[in-house]
């Protein structure tokens, strides 16, 4: 028999969400208007029966907290409704930082402020600790080690950040796909079924491995393998349109150490133009970062900074208003109503 959480409260009888922890209506706790309260519709007040004292008179709202690990695509909706929202996917082969890069994120705003950007708040708090625990626990000493992305549905990552300047909260959500997923579509372009947050997404970022870009034996054969994954997501149009596409050469702490730094950004600075070239018709913008997440040596997230403000930049939607309505354009019609209704939102 399934457990009934008697401090789990809905005024509508039928709903069972003390036992299954679901709405009856399907909402979030925070929106449904009958968590919480009573059978008579009032507030639920839970009065300790060994105490025979007044009744209190104010009760403080109940509130579900998030258990904080990383989100699944239906639990994104709330944080679309929220805030504006940018949606990032990391694309990248196994091995070439992407889980270190989402973990620098919380790192960065331990010390305060980054410029003008401070941390607002994140429903993934444990997610975040999970994959940077290793990078933290041996920070006094050498080499950080991340715990590696498990194969499986898309996850994402939530930081929700304020711009002092120009008073503006913006809520970034980090997709983390496997590399395995990404890299077998260099054999196979078919090979992601679904990949949602690739057709929906407002940045895509794809990491150029620098440690790859070190081995004269592996460096062309890695720089092939992300062009074919490209361009099967560019032929199989599953990028929206006018995403803002970065690429990212990462571990730039190790080249800096090698005496063929130059040649290596030269390859790099060959790839971007390649992926210009390639989204010339349809990317919003294609610009390039180098950085250091998680370095051997010194602080974590080196070029971080000019990312987030990159990532700021809304991604201009399609309206569709003048487009025929097709089963092909459902689902991007759908979710650039969501990105409307966030932008259009009043302020509070
Ligand atoms: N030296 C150095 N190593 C890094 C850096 N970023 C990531 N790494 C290391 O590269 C390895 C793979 O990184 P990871 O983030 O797991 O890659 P993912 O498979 O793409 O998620 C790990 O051992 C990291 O510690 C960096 O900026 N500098
Ligand atoms: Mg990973």
């Amino acid at each position: 028999m399934t457990a009934v959480d008697t401090t789990i409260t809905c005024s509508n009888p039928q709903c069972r969400v003390a036992e299954t922890g679901k709405c009856l209506e399907g909402l979030s706790t925070e929106l449904c208007q009958n968590f919480g309260k009573g059978q008579s519709g009032e507030p639920e007040i839970l009065l300790d029966d060994s105490l025979d004292e007044e009744p209190q008179l104010q009760e403080i709202p109940r509130e579900v907290l998030p258990d904080g690990e990383a989100l699944k695509q239906n639990e994104l909706s709330t944080i679309f409704r929220a805030v504006p929202t940018r949606l990032i996917v990391l694309i990248g082969v196994p091995g070439s930082g992407k889980t270190s890069m989402i973990a620098c994120l919380l790192e960065l705003f331990q010390g305060g402020a980054r410029r003008e950007l401070n941390f607002s708040r994140s429903k993934t708090l444990v997610a975040f600790e999970r994959i940077c625990h290793g990078g933290r626990t041996t920070s006094g000493g050498n080499t950080p080690e991340i715990e590696r992305t498990r194969h499986g549905a898309t996850h994402y990552y939530h930081l929700e950040l304020h711009h002092s300047g120009i008073k503006e909260r913006t809520a970034f959500l980090i997709a983390d796909r496997t590399g395995e997923d990404y890299a077998t579509l260099a054999n196979n372009s078919d090979a992601i079924t679904n990949p949602w947050e690739v057709n929906n997404a407002d940045h895509v970022t794809i990491l150029v491995d620098g440690e790859r870009l070190i081995d004269k034996e592996e460096q062309h054969g890695h720089l092939s393998e992300l062009k074919m994954i490209i361009r099967s997501l560019v032929e199989n149009e599953e990028f929206p349109h006018a995403v803002h596409v970065t690429c990212v050469l990462t571990k730039n702490d190790l080249i800096q150490s090698t005496t063929s730094s130059n040649h290596i950004h030269a390859l790099f600075e060959n790839f971007v133009q390649y992926t210009r070239k390639i989204f010339s018709n349809s990317a919003g913008s294609v610009n390039k970062f180098i950085i250091a997440a998680h370095p051997d040596r010194g602080a974590p997230g080196a070029g971080m900074d000019d990312i987030l403000y990159h990532w700021l930049t809304p991604r201009k939607y399609n309206s569709f208003e003048d487009t025929q309505f097709t089963e092909e354009n459902i689902k991007q019609r759908a979710f650039w109503i969501v990105h409307k209704i966030s932008y259009e939102r009043p302020e509070e």
